[in-house]
């Protein structure tokens, strides 16, 4: 606790609030909802719509969002205060085209402080959402996304230092799909067949209010998909496309399909895959997304099953459900999945290389969390790096017991090996912002660092743990 109040104190000028930490938090804590008392696959998961521009002038599309907290029935039969975009839960759903820019004005009706980052967008310093580059509430920014990149499977979510972890928790992220024509041209499932999904696990009260608590991963055992607690998904017996969102702040997944049914999982992160990989499990941690084909033709209508998690879960117990599909209908299907999705720039030779070391406080009560050893701190430069070079990263979980992932703004990544053994196959070829970390795991990635100089930063990618502390600065000279 005396930690994190220093490091409140240390940015507490341009008037950040203090997040509940855990021990002050539980005192005021309300009772918990017995989670096995909400009904399972007894509410219709949400299909996000695209979010329309407010205008369209030459290759820009305008679009104005109004952060505010709304009501919205997360469990059957109770109201849930959330925190938004526009009221949408989860998200509006911006689909953007690769060369045409867009324009987001932010205006911030929240009770905290926010920043909008556009996770794995190539942007500008200036639109990152960098975590000092604060809306005060009743204020607004606008952020410029020049889309100079190919496929993508992005999203925006809070990223004001401190406050991101409680702010995402509460609901303030968005999806952003970035589309380009050679990926059109594929003749993938598209249209109401293509719809994103955010997973996450939230902690609820007995009026099915959220109780937020920093570092808190036991106590939220209710899972959500696209804003509903365990919700159902009505089907046509043909292909769909889903991007799976990891939007949890710290849970990770390993999804399967309960009756053991391959998938093909298609992209990633920073978009296609080379090739499709069939595969029974799909790897997500906070913040990674995966872009799957599921074909549900193999079924007769009237099929049932469920999308579960086995990760985490001990040997001999069920996995816990996510949600349920339900085959209610045939469909035509003139959609494919070709064997050849993508060709992946050939690899620069690297001139720099880095190590970089994650770290929590285990076993400790309000621990912080560092990388090299350093909390971060907005006023320092922990990293310099030369325009167009191309760098190397090994990254280590020096940690016994606690995952990680990390993240780097500004680039996509690719995963060079992992725990000294090349990444040659399988989804971690792909490009990635996004990477997995398990305790004691080492992963070696590879960026060229061109398109935009200025300070961004890098991080855990579990919210909680960038809030106490596990994130640092890069400036682009
Ligand atoms: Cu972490």
């Amino acid at each position: 606790m005396k930690a994190g109040v220093a490091l409140t104190g240390a940015v507490g000028g341009a008037g950040l609030l203090l997040p509940a930490l855990s021990s002050e938090a539980q005192a005021q804590t309300a009772t918990d909802i017995d989670p096995t008392t909400i009904p399972k696959f007894a509410q219709e998961m949400t299909v996000p719509e695209v979010t329309k521009p407010d205008r369209i002038s030459g290759t820009t599309a305008y679009y104005s969002f109004e952060m505010q907290e709304v009501q919205t029935e997360i469990i059957p039969g109770k109201q849930t205060t959330v925190r938004t975009f526009d009221g949408h839960f989860p998200g509006p759903w911006i689909k953007a085209c690769s060369g045409h820019r867009v324009v987001v004005t932010q205006k911030n009706n929240l009770p905290s402080p926010t920043s909008i980052h556009l996770h794995g967008g190539h942007v500008p310093e200036s639109s990152d959402g960098t975590p000092m580059d604060l809306i005060q509430p009743g204020n607004e920014k606008t952020y410029t996304y020049p889309n100079s990149q190919p496929n993508a499977n992005l999203w925006f979510h809070d990223h004001a230092h401190h406050v991101e972890s409680e702010n995402v928790f509460r609901g303030l992220t968005g999806f952003y799909t970035l589309m380009d024509l050679p990926e059109k041209a594929l003749g993938l499932p598209s249209g109401a067949y293509d719809i994103p999904i955010a997973i996450r696990d939230a902690r609820f009260d007995v009026d099915g209010q959220l109780i937020y608590q920093m570092n808190d991963f036991r106590g939220r055992t209710v899972i959500l998909a696209n804003g509903k607690a365990w919700p159902y998904f009505e089907v046509a017996a043909r292909k769909y496309r889903f991007r799976l969102y990891n939007t949890a702040n710290m849970k990770f997944f390993t999804l399967k399909l309960s009756n053991g049914s391959t998938v093909q999982h298609i992209g990633g992160d920073g978009g296609l895959l080379e090739a499709p990989v069939t595969t029974d499990a799909i790897s997500l941690t906070s913040g990674e997304r995966a872009d799957i084909v599921v074909d549900f033709s193999k079924f007769p209508v009237g099929t049932t099953f469920e999308l579960v998690n086995t990760e985490g879960v001990p040997a001999g117990v069920p996995p816990t459900p996510v949600l349920q599909f339900r085959v209610t209908r045939t469909a035509a299907d003139y959609s494919r999945v070709p064997a050849k999705l993508r060709t992946l720039p050939a690899l620069p030779t690297p001139t720099v290389n880095r190590n970089v070391v994650l770290r929590v406080d285990e076993g400790v009560a309000d621990g912080m969390g560092y990388i090299d050893d350093k909390v971060y701190d907005h006023n320092r430069v922990d990293n310099t790096i030369k325009y167009g070079d191309t760098e190397v990263w090994t990254v280590s979980n020096v940690n016994q017991r606690v995952p990680h992932n990390f993240h780097i703004h500004l680039v996509q990544f690719r995963v060079l090996e992992r725990n000294g053994v090349p990444v040659t196959s399988g989804p971690e070829t792909g490009l990635k912002d996004t990477v997995r970390l398990m305790p004691g795991e080492k992963v070696k990635v590879q960026a060229t660092f061109t398109g935009y100089r200025g300070k961004y930063v890098y991080h855990c990618h579990m919210f909680d743990h960038a809030a106490m502390g596990m994130m640092a600065t890069m400036e682009v000279v």
